[in-house]
């Protein structure tokens, strides 16, 4: 019997990196939902962000996007970062806003675009270098609407030319993440569409090449917790954006749609090393609220993966094995099951006030103010939001 005391000490390590852009506004085609205070540069959307860890501890870390985070002096929003407590994160970059990038990036036929494309992923490497960024996230939505718009094979091909030479400019210590989704912007095909399109492309760059499983990009049905396995046990899962799917990758709150399927994620995660210490997977969120407040949708995700976390910890992983070994079918499944359904939320709040800090990170957050002050300053100003 695992207890919560028995892996207390295991959520102290526990870091899950925000997104700038969730903090902006975001939404549909249909409509972008304006926020009052929505922050109007990086640094109020590093502010916000670092509300989230002051209340929880769980999030140390701020991933920016180039250009909507590009600022001319990255040494001072560091520092700015620092200063809240905070790091900069995940470099994301961007190859789907311009107009050059409409018929493909690193998979297009014209050379010029594929240049460009490129050098805006070797001009992200050298912001990383001055953020101390680990991770250049690569999302690409090169794909085709129509059969025959484009020649599958041969984008692949460029597409490997192209990430190799991104490759060749990470320093040392700097990782690709090459992350994949199964359809959206482009509705036919999707240049790197899944698991096994992104484990090719990276496995033929080199060991700091790893894939991005963002947990929306699937179809509905995917067995999401067997390809965490697979690349686990294939040393090349670099880091998950977390979020939820209803039907698509509608970039909700993590754990909203299907707690169960985070659940059965993160105790693949334990189970296959991907929580140990020093493991080499970057826990992110990739999420956009649309009408929800920003700040206290973000403490709702981390507090959804925490609590996961702490499910998936409790399973008795020994009798579990026993079970399995022995061809036990329900024992095993009443065994993951006795977790799942342990409400460790008691447990987590007795815990966070052991540690200083708030047992209702979100009630404190709301009692604080800070949503109501960041409302009256950000009054002014151009909000910023998906695409700026
Ligand atoms: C797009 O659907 C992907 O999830 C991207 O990871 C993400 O939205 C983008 O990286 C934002 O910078
Ligand atoms: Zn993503
Ligand atoms: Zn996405």
């Amino acid at each position: 019997m695992v207890t919560f005391n028995d892996i207390a000490a295991d959520l102290e390590r526990q870091a899950i990196e925000l997104p700038s852009w969730a903090f902006g506004n975001s939404g549909t085609r249909f409509k972008v939902f304006g926020t009052p205070g929505t922050p109007r540069t990086p640094e109020e959307k590093i502010a916000d962000a670092a509300q989230v860890n002051r209340y929880t501890g769980l999030a140390p870390k701020v991933a920016i996007h180039i250009p909507w985070d590009a600022v001319d002096d990255y040494a001072a929003l560091r520092s700015y970062a620092n200063d809240l407590g905070v790091e900069l994160g995940t470099v994301n970059s961007n190859t789907f806003q311009d107009d050059a990038y409409k018929f493909g990036s690193l998979t297009s036929s014209d050379p010029a675009t594929r240049r460009k494309a490129v050098d805006h992923h070797l001009e992200c490497i050298d912001v990383m270098h001055r953020t101390g960024s680990q991770d250049l996230k690569i999302w690409l939505a090169d794909g085709t609407n129509y059969p025959g718009q484009g020649d599958i094979r041969s984008r692949q091909d460029r597409l490997h030319e192209s990430l190799q030479e991104i490759y060749d400019g990470l320093g040392d210590d700097q990782r690709l993440v090459l992350e994949y989704k199964f359809f959206e912007p482009a509705f036919y095909h999707t240049d790197v569409p899944d698991w096994g399109t992104s484990y090719a492309h990276v496995s033929a760059l080199g060991p700091k090449a790893l894939t991005c499983l963002d947990t929306g990009h699937h179809a509905p049905g995917t067995n999401i917790e067997f390809i965490v396995a697979q690349l686990l046990r294939l040393g090349k899962l670099g880091s998950f954006d977390f979020n939820s799917r209803f039907y698509a990758d509608d970039d909700l709150i993590v754990g909203s749609a299907d707690p169960f399927q985070l659940f059965r994620i993160l105790f693949e995660v334990v189970r296959g090393g991907g929580y140990d210490v020093g493991s080499p997977v970057a826990f992110m969120l990739d999420q956009c609220h649309n009408i929800e407040d920003k700040i206290v949708g973000q403490l709702r995700s981390v507090l959804n993966v925490q609590e996961m976390t702490a499910r998936a910890l409790l399973v008795d992983r020994d009798a579990l094995l026993a079970a399995q070994n022995d061809n036990d079918v329900l024992g095993a499944n009443g065994i993951l099951m006795d977790a799942f359904y342990t409400d460790v939320r008691p447990h987590l709040a007795a815990w966070r006030e052991s540690r200083g800090l708030p047992a209702d990170p979100i009630a404190a957050f709301k009692a604080s103010g800070y949503q109501e002050r960041i409302v009256a300053e950000r009054a002014g100003g151009v909000q910023a939001g998906w695409g700026a």
